[in-house]
């Protein structure tokens, strides 16, 4: 992997770089849109490419490890062979996945023993065992073998944990040299920060894995309750310890808003389930604001969805239909709105790389928060 930095933003610490692999070349700042189970919900790979176009999807250690399991993904010649994709792929290591959807987890040194959402059977994943996983899942990059702090989380539980994934990080390096590409092209490692909304932690963690020399590195533990403003002070400090020659990535963020003021905190990669997921209970992000296309005051609104045409959905359908479509419980519904939402975080990645290189940067996320923090 190769990873250029292109373009430094004179008023903020945005950047613009590229990121080639063996699947193709990842412009940044990137949104990579959540594909969990080998599907990025409600989206065809064909729309995919050809309306919403990312250079990269994510997808779940955690849910291909459960199913279909990797017997099936290593028969298929990996997951993009499975999945029929054949640009970028990122898998997170389950150790988020493992804490929010499995009951009854528990995390010991050696790994997590928990039970499955789908059946209740009991697994263990280990720093070994998920770094082996996702060598047959084949993604281009592959994430650490980490703990999500809850939030809020006391700072000795914080500390410990942030240990816990130190000594995790320095298993799955280990094991990783030991294990050889499995479909004839490479794949990067990622370390992820840990340390809760503690600052000394955050910047322990930081030098920590900047320490290891990967060739990107994410930051975890955020997002997952703290308020906005913690959230970018704790991203800012970890962004100004990490390298700046390598691609940095904060993991489940989030909201256009956030997206945006993380970007000019130096972070280069995002994902999140919030345009997918949100589509799906009518919400539409715009760069005007959200709507929830439920309500009845689109009943007669034969505006199109967006007026601002990034997506063919924004012009081929009006709001008076995707309401209706919703009202009707349609599966085109969803469809729909999971375009338009995709599209849109696109747009504004894409349209922040442009103003990154172009200069302006600055002025243009100020003017866009204030104007996409609204219901319209
Ligand atoms: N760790 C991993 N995946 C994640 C997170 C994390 O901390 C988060 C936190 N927002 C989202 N996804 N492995």
């Amino acid at each position: 992997m190769d990873f250029t930095l292109l373009k430094k933003d004179a008023q903020s610490k945005a950047r613009a770089g590229e990121l080639k692999t063996d699947h193709g070349t990842i412009q940044t700042p990137i949104f990579m849109p959540v594909g969990t189970v080998a599907s990025v919900k409600g989206v065809h790979q064909r729309e995919l490419v050809n309306d919403i176009n990312p250079d990269i999807i994510l997808g779940n250690t955690y849910h291909l490890y459960l199913r279909p399991g990797t017997g099936i993904l290593e028969q298929a010649g990996g997951l993009h062979k499975f999945m029929g994709w054949d640009r970028n792929i990122l898998t997170d290591s389950g150790g988020y996945q493992v804490y929010s959807l499995s009951n009854n987890r528990k995390i010991k040194e050696e790994g997590v023993k928990f039970k499955s959402h789908i059946d209740g059977s009991l697994h263990t994943f280990t720093p070994e065992n998920v770094m082996e996983i996702q060598r047959t899942i084949g993604a281009d990059i592959i994430m650490a073998f980490d703990e999500c702090t809850p939030y809020p989380c006391d700072y000795n539980y914080a500390k410990r944990s942030m240990h816990l994934t130190h000594r995790w990080l320095d298993r799955c390096i280990a094991h990783l040299d030991k294990l050889p590409y499995k479909y004839g092209y490479s794949q990067s490692f990622f370390p992820i920060v840990q340390g809760s909304t503690f600052k000394d932690l955050r910047k322990q963690s930081a030098e920590y894995i900047a320490s290891v020399g990967a060739e990107g590195n994410a930051i975890g533990g955020l997002s997952v309750g703290e308020p906005a403003e913690e959230m970018y002070e704790m991203a800012e400090l970890v962004c100004d310890i990490l390298p700046e020659d390598k691609p940095r990535y904060l993991m489940g963020v989030g909201t256009p808003i956030n997206i945006l003021e993380n970007i000019a905190l130096g972070v280069d990669m995002f994902d999140c389930v919030m345009p997918t997921r949100n589509a799906r209970n009518g919400m539409l992000f715009t760069a005007h604001g959200t709507i929830n296309i439920k309500n009845k005051k689109w009943e007669a609104d034969f505006s199109p969805i967006d007026e601002m045409r990034i997506t063919f959905v924004d012009t081929e359908y009006s709001k008076a239909y995707l309401r209706h479509l919703f009202a009707a419980n349609e599966y085109l519904g969803k469809q729909i709105a999971t375009i338009h939402n995709l599209g849109f975080y696109l747009w504004l990645v894409r349209t922040a790389r442009e103003r990154i290189l172009a200069g302006g940067f600055q002025e243009w996320k100020t003017k866009m928060v204030q104007q996409m923090d609204k219901r319209l």
